[in-house]
This record gives structure tokens, sequence and C-alpha cells, in this order.
């Protein structure tokens, strides 16, 4: 078998962060008032505080970026909570499949759970040492290195486990629901 190139079929090493919104911005952020709701085909639901994210066990992680329209940054770095610390608080039921994260708008996107287990995947707060502007998802976004970007969603406010898909913002419009760059995954059949 041979080795997954570093860099995607059809994309391309840029440097600098594109900053790509479907939506409009959230326009304030209240560190005091502000929640993450964690819902759905889970044991405990619950809601935490900003403080109470960052309370929980601190990762940081290198990896690559990958935009579907073809650019893609190398090296970035991430600090945030792995999606798996925020799964063992609220203990999945065997009926919950998929993740559907919700922006502050009407971002949406779903990811399988499988995937979102896998030790490269964090909800993130600063990347390259410095805490993310509001344009880059402040106060906290997924980041998912091995899908394309538009899994990587900005501005969660709410994760919800779910039984039976539901289709994202871009995945409605006609994105692959996988989007695994390796496999060039960017549009789904028709
Ligand atoms: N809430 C939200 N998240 C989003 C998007 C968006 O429009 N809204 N765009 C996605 C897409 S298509 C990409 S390429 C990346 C871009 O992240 P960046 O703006 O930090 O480069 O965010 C993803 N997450
Ligand atoms: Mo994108």
């Amino acid at each position: 078998m041979t080795k997954k190139p570093r860099l995607p079929p059809g994309q391309r090493w840029i440097t600098g962060f594109p900053v790509r919104t479907a939506e409009q911005m959230p326009d304030s952020f209240d560190p005091e008032t502000w929640t993450l709701t964690i819902d759905g085909e889970v044991s405990k639901q619950l809601v935490l505080s900003y403080q109470e994210i960052h309370k929980l066990p601190i990762t940081t992680q290198t990896s690559d970026f990958h935009c579907v329209e073809g650019w893609s940054v190398k090296d970035n770095q991430w600090e945030g909570v792995l999606f798996k610390e925020i799964a063992n608080l609220v203990k999945p039921k065997p009926s919950a499949k998929h993740v559907l994260f919700h922006a502050e708008h009407e971002y949406t996107s779903a990811i399988a759970l499988p995937v979102l287990m896998e030790e490269d995947v964090l909800l993130a707060w600063n990347r390259n040492g410095e805490p993310m502007r509001a344009e880059d998802g402040w106060p906290l976004r997924l980041i998912i290195p091995r899908l394309y970007a538009y899994k990587s969603v900005k501005w969660v406010r709410r994760i919800t486990f779910l039984k039976d898909l539901e289709l994202g913002y871009w995945e409605k419009r006609g994105y692959h629901q996988d989007a695994d760059p390796w496999q060039s995954q960017r549009f789904a059949k028709c």
C-alpha cells in the first residue's frame, strides 16, 4: 500500500489564513453569558460555560488544513479540548451515530461519531499560540484536520448527537457528507 501524500489531490499550499464564511459573523462575545449546549442521543445533556470548557484537559496539536476550494495551510498549531473529552462527559447512547454542530447563526455540519472520536479532533480557541480572531471562529471552533475544512465549524454553540443523519449547510447544497480530501470527496454523487 502506498502512503498517503501530505498534500491531497487538487490542493496547493498557501501561506496566511484566509477567512471563509457563508454567514454573518457573531457580533459580540460575552464570556459571562456564552454557553455550549450538548444534547440529543446522550445519557446526560449538558450546558457548559466558557469557564467550564477551559477547565477540561487542554491539548495542543499541529495539523494541516484543507479547504475544498483547493487551498491548504501547513502546520497550524491548535489548542483546545479533544472532542472525545466532551463525549465522555455526556456519554453518547448506543443510538448516537452522527453529531450535528450548530454555529452561532445558521451554519451547521454533521460528522459521523467514530470520526470525531479520533485523537486529532478538537474544539479549539488558540491558533499558533494566539487566541483566534473573531473571524477565525472565536471563542470555539471545531478542527477536523483529516476532512475538508467545511466540516471545521466556527462559532460552535450547540452539539447534537443524532440517530439519523441531518445534512449541514454545505452538504444540503451538494457538498459531500464524508469530505475526505485524499478521496477528493468534494461533491455528493447525484
Ligand atoms: N460557522 C461557520 N463555520 C465554517 C464556515 C462558515 O461559513 N460558518 N465555513 C467553513 C469553510 S467552507 C471553511 S474553508 C473554513 C474556513 O475557516 P477559516 O475562515 O478559518 O479559514 O471554515 C468552515 N467553518
Ligand atoms: Mo471551505
